[in-house]
């Protein structure tokens, strides 16, 4: 296991004390992870040294400012293995870069009756823009299902297969469930019958060690906010010949080679698709949560989230009335949906709220995986590298709190 006598010193907040005098137990990762002070003082030292716009002027600040931004490109690159820093667009989010290639990749290749490919246990981001084309443009849509042990029907996707999709986008790992689906197969499957590919990474890429290029993902998509880095900033990473053919999706400065008054010609990869002036800062930012992330190690990482992950289904599964959602330890990353019988699963949010343990309850935005377990919500405690055993303990020892004051 990781030493998280040594990592927890790198995050402030998790010293945070709340009204209550709790100190936070913050089991809210999913969401958003916290942020080292490697990356809150890259974002400070930037403002305090170097700002300034990039890509457009010759002045010392802003060709450093330029040269923080693009540096944090090619350790973004690196980090999931990308062949070129020129295939990582910078977005906002993982919903934008999905965004990015339902308006652009997908307007200009998808017409009426074309198939898309997704699975019931996407995140909303990964089904909305898909409803919006369709609605737009007669795409139809149909879903690889959920096994009652949350996993993928892999039979089912296959005889999907056999009806010539033209996409397959589903999620790498499941913000529910917490499964991790076997990528690798299923994008060799549909390249099999000619589909391109998008992963939606936004809890993989923060989790487990990914790599593009042995994936062989078409696109693949990830935000910085859950793996230790700023808001406001994400990445879609594409295929050279895939971005290359593929048309704007915002317009403005910064995405043209040159711009007459009837017409453009838009600018090479990858400001192809960054129209306007950047998060400049949080590209800084997202460059030092790579670096921070890389130098304790992806793998180390994964293995420790595991060990507590393993632990903390065993302790809950323990408790009368919980009822956890997903596969077991082995096929899942840090993530514990469960429900508590009879308990709202807000009421049980809201009360361990007390002892500051931060848990999030609802939907998660899959609000389709929900309705198809028959259940309106869950809670959900997710795990990261600076969590521990203890924390599970006081996760447990608040939900018998929860227990009590319900019974
Ligand atoms: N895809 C998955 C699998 C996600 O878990 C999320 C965010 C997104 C896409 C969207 O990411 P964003 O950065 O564009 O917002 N998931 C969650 C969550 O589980 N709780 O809050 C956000």
């Amino acid at each position: 296991m990781l030493n998280t006598d040594l990592i927890r010193k790198d995050f402030p907040i998790l010293e945070r004390v709340t009204a209550s005098g709790a100190r936070v137990t913050y089991l809210d990762s999913t969401a958003t992870s916290q942020k080292p002070l490697a990356v809150i003082e890259a974002m400070s030292d930037f403002y305090r040294r170097s700002n300034a716009n990039i890509h457009r002027g010759v002045h010392t600040l802003a060709e450093e400012s330029t040269a923080l931004y693009e540096n944090a490109r090619e350790k973004i690159a690196e980090f999931i293995h990308a062949p070129s820093a020129r295939q990582i667009i910078y977005t906002r989010n993982t919903t934008e870069s999905i965004n990015l290639v339902a308006y652009s990749w997908a307007r200009a290749n998808l017409k009426a009756g074309d198939l898309v490919i997704l699975t019931e246990m996407e995140h909303h981001s990964n089904l909305v823009p898909w409803h919006m084309l369709a609605a737009e443009r007669g795409i139809e849509l149909d879903f690889i299902p959920v096994t009652a042990d949350g996993l993928l029907d892999l039979d089912a996707y296959r005889s999907l297969l056999a009806r010539d999709p033209k996409l397959v986008s589903f999620t790498h790992m499941s913000n529910v469930l917490g499964t991790v689906n076997p990528a690798a197969e299923i994008i060799r499957l549909a390249r099999d019958v000619g589909a391109v590919t998008l992963v939606d990474a936004a809890q993989s890429v923060p989790h487990l060690a990914v790599d593009v290029q042995s994936l062989d993902a078409d696109f693949l998509a990830f935000s910085a906010h859950k793996m230790c880095g700023p808001t406001g900033i994400g990445a879609l990473y594409g295929k050279a010949a895939l971005l290359e053919s593929m048309p704007p999706f915002l317009g403005g400065g910064d995405m043209i080679k040159e711009v007459k008054l009837r017409s453009f010609r838009p600018n090479t990869l990858p400001h192809k698709f960054e129209a306007g002036t950047p998060a400049i800062a949080e590209a800084v930012g997202f460059g030092a949560a790579v670096d921070y992330l890389t130098k304790i190690g992806m793998d180390k990482i994964a293995a420790h989230e595991h060990e507590i992950t393993e632990y903390a289904l065993e302790r809950l599964e323990e408790i009368p009335g919980v009822k956890v959602f997903g596969p077991s330890a082995d096929k899942k990353g840090g993530v514990a949906a469960f429900t508590l019988e009879g308990v709202h699963p807000h009421d049980v949010a809201q009360i361990l709220d007390q002892d500051g343990i931060a848990v999030r309850a609802g939907h998660h935005c899959a609000q389709p995986l929900h309705e198809k377990f028959g259940i309106p919500a869950t809670s959900r405690a997710s795990f990261y590298l600076y969590n521990t055993k203890e924390e599970v303990d006081l996760l447990v020892n608040g939900i018998y709190k929860v227990k009590k004051m319900f019974s």
